[in-house]
């Protein structure tokens, strides 16, 4: 390994905060969380829980002091509390802040104007508090920003790494990619990035945005250690991503939900992966007032080819139904991206194979009788401005 750093994780209650949590502190490098435990609030809201059973953060954190005899400091608050945040970063003295701490739901994001509005006010505001202290602590500070490739939609073009050199009445400028996203919440990120954009001219920060596809899978080599150690697994209609529920909807028997024709395609990338990539751009830094992206996935599938692949690999018979598609999405596009920069870093991806998803299904075999098939099906319907909060 290189050098030991400090590196606070924004969001390390999270499905994937968590195991970057873990995965960093194994690879030697000093690690603190944040978070205010929104996320178990809004299963509480929702009527929903992960599949697999999480423990609370006291608990997590004396696991893996017992199993490895490492410190994980914890620090409970809110982004949107500019003081909490900014006193948080004087006293960690991180090398890199990893900023994970988000609504991550598009569907919540657009059950209604106040979901709306709350999942603006808390990414946006959080993420710009979060901005102001490191510029005030220490502009050194390498901000590794989680940001979504649904920021960019589904252009007619090659999507690039953030940035695309544009060429207009004769002129050519280098200018951030131009973004068309499809729900409040991919909308909330791309104010982020525009913000931190902003933030690398003015004051010289340095940042990585991460333009991450949808994550599947729920083990790591860590979270794998002991069963206090898990990370969440959600399945519903507003949490659950789409691949991890085909595999739960196959495994319980229910039919895989396909939203619409099926030939959206997306950027996909292993929970393993995501890690990996975490722990390459805190150990690689953007330079003093350098905003770079790097697009976070491994592989573009359609919404049929994943229903398909899961499908063939489910030892039963399993369905595959389309429904009425919730979303307003392009259902046939172009879908073309550069994903190079984390690769040339020396990223070496799991691409989707019947073994990872073999795996999942012995995973959710130990715990389907948790699943409420009532909150798998979708009742967010994005031309509504006002939705039910909770399914049925
Ligand atoms: P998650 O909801 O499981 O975790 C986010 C964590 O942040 C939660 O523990 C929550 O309590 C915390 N949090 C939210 N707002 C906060 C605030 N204001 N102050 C402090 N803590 C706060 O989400 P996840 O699936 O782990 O995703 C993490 C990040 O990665 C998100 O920013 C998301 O947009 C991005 N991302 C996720 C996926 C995916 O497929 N899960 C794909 C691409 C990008
Ligand atoms: N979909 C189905 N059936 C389902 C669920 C979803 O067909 O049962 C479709 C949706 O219509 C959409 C696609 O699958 O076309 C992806 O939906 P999703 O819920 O898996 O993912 P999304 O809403 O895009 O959001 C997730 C994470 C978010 C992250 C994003 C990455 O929740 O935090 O930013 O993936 S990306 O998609 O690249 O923007």
């Amino acid at each position: 390994m290189g050098t030991r750093m400090r590196i606070l994780v924004l969001g390390g209650d999270g499905y994937l905060g968590w195991p970057t949590a873990l995965y960093l502190s194994d690879r030697g490098h000093e690690v603190g969380i944040v978070d205010n435990f929104a996320r178990r609030g809004y299963d509480h809201e929702l009527g929903v829980e992960s599949l697999v059973p999480i423990e609370p953060m006291p608990v997590r954190t004396r696991a893996w002091r017992e199993l490895t005899g490492k410190e994980i400091s914890c620090y409970v608050g809110d982004l949107c509390d500019a003081d909490f945040t900014t006193s948080t970063l004087r006293e960690f003295r991180p090398d890199a802040v990893v900023h994970f701490a988000e609504q991550r739901a598009a569907p919540y994001s657009m059950i209604d104007r106040k979901h709306a509005v709350y999942t603006q006010t808390n990414n946006v505001v959080g993420t710009l508090n979060l901005l102001y202290a490191i510029a005030d602590a220490d502009r050194d500070i390498h901000l590794v920003k989680l940001g979504t490739m649904g920021e960019y939609g589904q252009p007619n073009i090659d999507i690039e790494e953030g940035w695309i050199d544009i060429t207009h009445k004769g002129r050519t400028d280098r200018m951030l990619y131009p973004k068309r996203p499809g729900s409040f919440y991919h909308l909330s990120k791309v104010h982020d990035s525009h913000n931190i954009e902003f933030a690398c001219r003015a004051w010289g920060i340095r940042a990585t945005d991460l333009n991450q596809g949808i994550v599947y899978g729920q083990q790591t080599e860590q979270t794998a250690r002991d069963p206090r150690l898990a990370t969440r697994f959600d399945y519903e209609a507003v949490f659950g991503t789409v691949l991890n529920r085909f595999v739960i909807q196959a495994a319980v028997g229910e039919p895989l939900t396909v939203y619409g024709s099926g030939t959206q395609t997306r950027g996909l990338i292993d929970i393993r992966d995501t890690v990996e990539c975490i722990r390459i751009a805190c150990e690689n830094p953007a330079d003093r007032g350098e905003f770079r992206v790097f697009n976070q996935m491994t592989q573009s599938l359609s919404l049929t080819a994943i229903a398909k692949t899961v499908a063939d690999t489910y030892p039963g018979g399993v369905e595959i139904v389309h429904l009425d598609n919730p979303r307003v999405e392009v259902c046939d596009h172009y879908y073309n991206v550069v994903h190079t920069r984390l690769v040339e870093l020396g990223l070496k991806p799991h691409l989707l194979s019947d073994t990872l998803i073999g795996s999942m299904y012995a995973i959710v075999e130990q715990y389907k009788d948790r699943v409420d098939p009532a909150a798998l099906r979708p009742y967010v319907d994005w031309r509504r401005t006002s939705n039910p909060v909770t399914a049925g």
